[in-house]
């Protein structure tokens, strides 16, 4: 353990190897910079206090890192950094994985769940601070310049107009409608799948994969896919056939992996040899089918905690197991990583999800406030935790989710759209799913050019940005709710409560799959 004064540090950054780390301030701060674990889990400044434990429960293994929900004290993962009054900033960041920073009364504090390692401690103005620890961080995770890049693709992907109500048909007439709009990549987002383990087409697909990939490069683009490699479901064959391949706790339960499509969600014990000889084999095979730009979702499933076949700390297996996918798939293939711890994924893929999903809504009351849950698909969620994750920009393609154009399926108003497209300018990475068929004349018009503009980018406030002449200011975006009190919070915990009964979740699928099926019906 090293303890250091505040009063010791300088206004140059120092690195110090030891396993825990405290640092004991002079001064109460402002402000503190929590950094969520995965990609959807909020990053953002807030008061030096804490916030409420975010409901419903049972999506703690799926939203944040479970291992800290419930801490009292302030917590992030790898990094934290407090601001001072004055606007000066502490920010102190591990260089190596499996480690958290905590802020506890006047102690800014980093740990490490593994063995020893580097801590970047940096005090001053902000963008300098991260500027640093950012270069640090690409000399150890990316040391042969595994860091990006050649140009982000722009990608139409099938998942915020369709969801899961994809098949055959109206993809290709959707790729057909797509004509020369400048996309490098069309991707095909969840329901292809026969099951959440068994990546096999479903019966939607009757002409099999090797043929949408086949009509996605006929029109000029290469073809991407999504897959959530590292999870299954109860009902799957995989999860049925080879329950020994799945990461079970010390007493010998399966560890949750949360809950989505209506069902439990296991996580594969990536260190037992047959899981890697498995991943691989999937990997080769989708490329084998044809598609060269692969969405990998849902993978901090693979640094859960649990008992492993291999004992070893859990972000440094799912390192591992990202090294041998990326390996399987090629360097060729374009590589983005979804729902994926952070640091973990640093030099080992293409591209990292920044934020949480947009929708086609800008926030809702009962997820935002009630059940105070910043992970939950919302624009201004996504919006506020990749703003807060800019930073990590020079190390690899950082996505902020797609921006909308069409406003027949949409409730965005036009300011809201913008901020979107503007936080793509900013990522310098363009997607979308809006289908021609809902786009006016005017609103195509727009989708084109924002896919042909590459404007100049500058940031001049945490949260304002000029961009060629104009100047956005995303500030309001960013705050967080209000904190239910009295007998609102008393209503906010029993909705926690419902969320987190199996059957409540499977009603709010059947409503959303109505829903879906009413959008898909208008086409
Ligand atoms: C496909 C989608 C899309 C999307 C991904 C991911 O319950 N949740 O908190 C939750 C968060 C994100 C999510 C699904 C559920 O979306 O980010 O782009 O590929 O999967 O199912």
């Amino acid at each position: 353990m090293s303890f250091i004064k505040f009063s010791e540090i300088q206004k140059t950054s120092q690195i110090i190897k030891t396993n825990n780390i405290e640092i004991e301030l002079s001064s109460k701060p402002v402000k503190y910079y929590r950094h969520g674990w995965q990609s959807w889990s909020l990053a953002a400044w807030t008061d030096p206090s804490p916030l409420p434990v975010q409901m419903p429960a049972i999506f703690h293994p799926l939203q944040v890192d479970a291992q800290h929900v419930h801490k009292k004290y302030l917590n992030g993962s790898w990094l934290g950094a407090v601001e001072f009054a004055d606007g000066d900033i502490l920010l102190l960041g591990a260089l190596a994985t499996d480690t958290n920073v905590f802020l506890i009364e006047n102690q800014l504090s980093g740990r490490s769940e593994a063995d020893e390692t580097e801590w970047f401690i940096a005090y001053g103005q902000e963008n300098v601070c991260f500027e640093e620890y950012v270069e640090e961080l690409g000399n150890r995770l990316a040391p042969h310049g595994e860091l990006k890049k050649n140009n982000s693709p722009r990608v139409w992907c099938s998942w915020y107009s369709l969801y899961h109500a994809i098949d055959e048909p109206i993809l290709h007439r959707i790729f057909d409608d797509l004509g020369d709009l400048p996309f490098d990549v069309l991707q095909v987002d969840d329901g292809w799948q026969m099951d959440i383990g068994d990546w096999e087409p479903n019966q939607k697909f009757p002409s099999g994969m090797n043929a949408l990939a086949e009509k996605i490069k006929s029109t000029g683009r290469r073809a991407g896919l999504w897959l959530a490699p590292l999870i299954a479901t109860k009902s799957s064959r995989l999860f049925r056939g080879h329950a020994d391949w799945f990461l079970r706790d010390e007493h010998g339960r399966f560890v949750s992996a949360g809950f989505n499509w209506g069902e439990p969600l296991y996580a594969l014990d990536s260190t037992h040899p047959d899981v890697t000889l498995w991943l691989v084999a999937l990997m080769k095979q989708v490329r084998v089918w044809g598609f060269d730009y692969l969405k990998l979702d849902f993978l901090y499933a693979g640094a859960l905690k649990g008992k492993r076949y291999k004992d070893m700390p859990r972000e440094a297996a799912y390192r591992e197991c990202l090294r041998v996918m990326r390996a399987a798939m090629g360097a060729d293939a374009f590589f983005l990583t979804c729902g994926t711890p952070i640091l973990p994924a640093i030099g080992l893929c293409d591209a990292i999800r920044i934020g949480p999903d947009v929708s086609h809504k800008w926030e809702k009351y009962r997820d935002a406030i009630l059940l105070y849950n910043p992970t939950i698909p919302g624009t201004r969620n996504a919006i506020r935790t990749s703003l807060n994750r800019l930073w990590l920009k020079p190390l690899l393609h950082i996505d902020p989710d797609v921006a909308y154009f069409e406003s027949k399926e949409n409730s965005l108003i036009q300011e809201q759209k913008s901020l979107l497209q503007d936080l793509a300018y900013i990522c310098d990475f363009k997607a979308t799913s809006d289908l021609p068929q809902w786009m006016t004349n005017d609103e195509l018009n727009q989708l084109r050019s924002f896919l042909n503009t590459n404007p100049k980018v500058k940031q001049t406030g945490r949260y304002i940005f000029q961009i060629d002449d104009r100047t956005v200011d995303f500030t309001s975006a960013t705050s967080m709710p209000e904190i239910p009190k009295g007998l609102i919070a008393l209503w906010a915990g029993f909705l926690g409560w419902l969320g987190d009964r199996h059957f409540v979740l499977r009603v709010f699928k059947m409503l959303d799959d109505n829903a879906l099926r009413k959008r898909r019906a208008s086409l």
